[in-house]
């Protein structure tokens, strides 16, 4: 992965969560005016950015300053539309995200080409407020807006002999940049894997929007998966495949530099990437340059409490 040195961010374009709040206000009212779509555009979301009604989760963490939403959307790693750090909010806002379709299959009960809107009911959307951390060295707060994961895979009835989940983004040339041309940064399709029981954990999401309205598409519309324990890049993007398996799946960072990137990728300040250490973060939208404060990195990102059972007796060393 490329390391680059934040745009400089003035302090006057902070949007602290007060203004948040304020904001989905206005745009709610702007909505209710038939304006929303050019609203949307002087709010730098995408058009289709549509406010969702979404219960308060207690597994938010509650400490934290909230990352303004101008970070959170023009910050970004999708290398399916380039490689710089503005590069998706450049070129994301044309993909086409309706209709989607999302194949499931595998080791399930219930393999089908199903809609999105069958997969996930907005009845059982929630505000999930999660640390999130990101190889490179970085880190946000995010409120997501989305579902556990748990309970969409129950539904599709895992078989006893699944032991791990595969998802797939889409490949669509003609609308992501980064797929076409001489220099393809990655193999695609983007590809990634987690265990079964890391999949059904409650903290694992699927993610269709943030700041309590839909997904930008430069941050994975329309659905894109959030595990807040992991490296960044296990929150693969807009995904169109999802599959139950018995074999761990591949995963692109590993197939692009194996010694850099494994299967597990737990945030760990203990395990340096070969390149650089992982014991400290810059919170993006703290400053930058001369200002910019790091702060320790915590084991699992802060969620030991909840996730480290799941790696009883595995050497997380080995296994990064
Ligand atoms: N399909 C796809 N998903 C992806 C990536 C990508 O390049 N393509 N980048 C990953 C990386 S490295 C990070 S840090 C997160 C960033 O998510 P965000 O832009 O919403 O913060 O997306 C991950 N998901
Ligand atoms: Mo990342």
């Amino acid at each position: 992965m490329l390391i680059r040195r934040p745009p400089d961010i003035k302090p006057s374009e902070i949007t602290p969560r007060g203004h948040y709040l304020q904001r989905r206000q206005f745009m709610a009212g702007a909505a209710a005016l038939g304006l929303g779509t050019a609203m949307a555009t002087l709010c730098g979301r995408a058009a289709q950015a549509a406010p969702l009604q979404a219960t308060k989760s207690p597994l938010s963490t509650t400490d934290e300053p909230v990352t303004p939403l101008k970070d959170i959307t023009s910050y970004n790693n999708y290398y399916e539309f380039g490689t710089d750090k503005d590069d998706p909010l450049k070129n994301a806002h044309t993909l086409t995200i309706k209709p989607w379709k999302v194949k499931v299959d595998g080791l399930v009960g219930k393999p089908a080409d199903y809609d999105l809107d069958d997969l996930i009911k907005p009845s059982a959307l929630e505000e999930r407020i999660y640390r999130m951390r990101c190889v490179e060295g970085w880190s946000m707060v995010i409120p997501w807006v989305g579902v556990p994961l748990a309970g969409l895979l129950q539904r599709l009835e895992p078989q006893a002999s699944a032991k791990y989940v595969a998802f797939e983004t889409l490949v669509r040339p003609a609308e992501m940049p980064g797929q076409r041309g001489l220099f393809q940064p990655l193999p695609w399709p983007y590809v990634e894997g987690l265990r079964l029981d890391e999949a059904m954990h409650p903290l694992t999401i699927l993610a269709v929007g943030l700041y309590g309205e839909t997904l930008p598409n430069q941050n994975g519309a329309p659905v894109r998966l959030v595990v807040p324990w992991k490296y960044g890049f296990k929150g693969i993007k807009s995904i169109v495949r999802i599959r139950l398996t018995d074999t761990q799946p591949p995963t692109t960072w590993n197939k692009a530099n194996a010694h850099e990137y494994g299967f597990y990728s737990n945030v760990n300040p203990a395990v340096d990437h070969p390149r650089w250490s992982q014991a400290t973060e810059r919170r993006i939208g703290e400053g930058s340059g001369l200002f910019a404060k790091r702060r320790p990195t915590l084991l699992f990102n802060g969620y030991a409490e909840q996730v480290a059972s799941l790696y009883n007796g595995l050497d997380l060393k080995a296994n990064f």
